[in-house]
């Protein structure tokens, strides 16, 4: 089990408890530890048991940043990139997240979540068990706040908890062409009514040369403060805007991507308590050689998450443990680094460090038994599903194939 600091053996490297066991109560955990240390007045309470089989159990798997609504897909784009366009020429071009956009705003709220849905679901085979989901392909107020509905339909609907985020301030849509400022005004406005709906849990924006400056990232955080939601920022994926440290003088929840990331943008990061979310499905598919600043983030003591970053156009994929592995071959994390990225750390980049990503007494009872006899092949083997049940509230979503 990883990394259950409050139990007996969490020194252990991961965590790991030998011979453990969970207590589940009204969907929470009430005690983990090894079976044997389980005091005599809980033993009494157990009404069911089930035996775990010598699996490894962890933590339900978290997918801290994805974007999992939006129409149609961009495998043309792809073959553009592999006949030598970049992503930033396809984008200024008129492509890239704003050919999404179409697409999102002609399709139907049913396909948007039938479509969406079964990306959950997916996720949701290889033991993920809380899922955060941008809005950011509507860019109206219209059609970001129909994406948001349907990210909500998705927490009420399948067996998953969801976070979801604003990220109106994705792209210029082509009504505000030329008048960025205007569209982060409205922005600001939308927030208002959409956090009076109940639709928004923490507001993000992409901070690059193609999207938003600093100076309108910070408009919009000082509107989202003034209303009390969280802030993220897609911060130093393409350039240097040195967004990272402006997201951490918010106290941001999280800054992600960061493969530009520079020394000053890590200590305002370590300062602020901002987890790095780092993505290297993006990396990989945009076939970036630049990583991001490990060592440095280690070194600063910044709590390193991982996501699958679910896109149309940077990164098409919905295998979260693929990440780790690639996590660990593209940027040298250890794969106890990468386990604590899509688990503690990414409840905390979702303001959910207190209650999820953790097996102890108190936290939510989500947990995965894996068909692995170690917890270092979860990001050594890929290509292949080794989940065997998924425990979401304590009660089981899911059971993988037979082995
Ligand atoms: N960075 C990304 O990698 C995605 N959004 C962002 O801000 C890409 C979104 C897309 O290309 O559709
Ligand atoms: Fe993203």
């Amino acid at each position: 089990m990883a990394p259950p600091s409050a139990v007996p053996g969490a020194d252990e490297p991961w965590g790991l408890v030998d011979d453990g066991g969970l207590l589940v109560e009204d969907g929470m955990l009430r005690w983990v530890g090894p079976c044997h240390a389980l005091p005599p007045e809980l033993a009494e309470r157990i009404a069911q048991q089930v035996a775990l089989e010598g699996a490894l159990v962890t933590p339900g798997l978290i997918d801290c940043h994805t974007h999992l609504v939006y129409g149609g897909h961009r495998a043309r784009e792809f073959e553009l990139r592999l006949c030598g366009a970049s992503y930033e020429d396809i984008a200024r071009a008129g492509g890239g997240i704003r050919a999404t956009v179409t697409a999102t705003r002609v399709a139907t709220d049913a396909a948007l979540y039938r479509a969406a849905a079964d990306r959950a679901a997916t996720l949701m085979a290889e033991g993920v068990t809380t899922i955060e989901i941008k809005s950011g392909y509507g860019l109206s107020e219209e059609h970001e706040a129909r994406c948001l509905r349907v990210a909500r339909r998705i927490a009420r609907q399948l067996p998953v908890t969801v976070r979801t985020t604003a990220l109106a301030a994705h792209a210029v849509p082509h009504e505000y062409a030329e008048r960025p400022d205007a569209y982060i005004d409205a922005a600001c406005q939308w927030l208002t009514r959409w956090q009076g709906e109940g639709l928004v849990d923490a507001v993000d924006a992409f901070c690059d040369q193609i999207a938003f400056t600093p100076a309108q990232v910070q408009r919009l955080f000082e509107a989202a403060r003034a209303l009390g939601l969280p802030v993220k920022l897609h911060a130093e994926q393409l350039s240097n805007q040195h967004g990272a440290a402006l997201a951490a003088h918010f106290g941001a929840l999280s800054c992600d991507h960061l493969e530009h990331l520079d020394d000053a943008g890590v200590a305002a990061m370590a300062q602020a308590g901002t987890v790095a979310v780092l993505l290297p499905g993006a990396y990989y598919f945009l076939r970036e050689t630049r990583c991001p600043p490990v060592a440095a983030l280690r070194a600063a003591g910044v709590p390193i998450a991982l996501a699958t970053d679910h896109n149309p156009g940077s990164a098409p994929g919905l295998s979260l443990l693929l990440m780790l592995n690639m996590a660990c071959t593209f940027f040298r994390l250890t794969p106890e680094e990468a386990l604590r990225g899509v688990t503690v750390h990414a409840a905390r980049a979702l303001g959910l460090g207190a209650t999820h990503g953790m097996l102890r007494a108190g936290a939510a009872a989500d947990f995965v038994l894996w068909n692995v006899g170690s917890p270092a092949e979860l990001a050594y083997w890929f290509g292949c599903n080794p989940c065997l049940r998924v425990v979401r509230a304590g009660v089981e979503t899911h059971q993988g194939a037979p082995s």
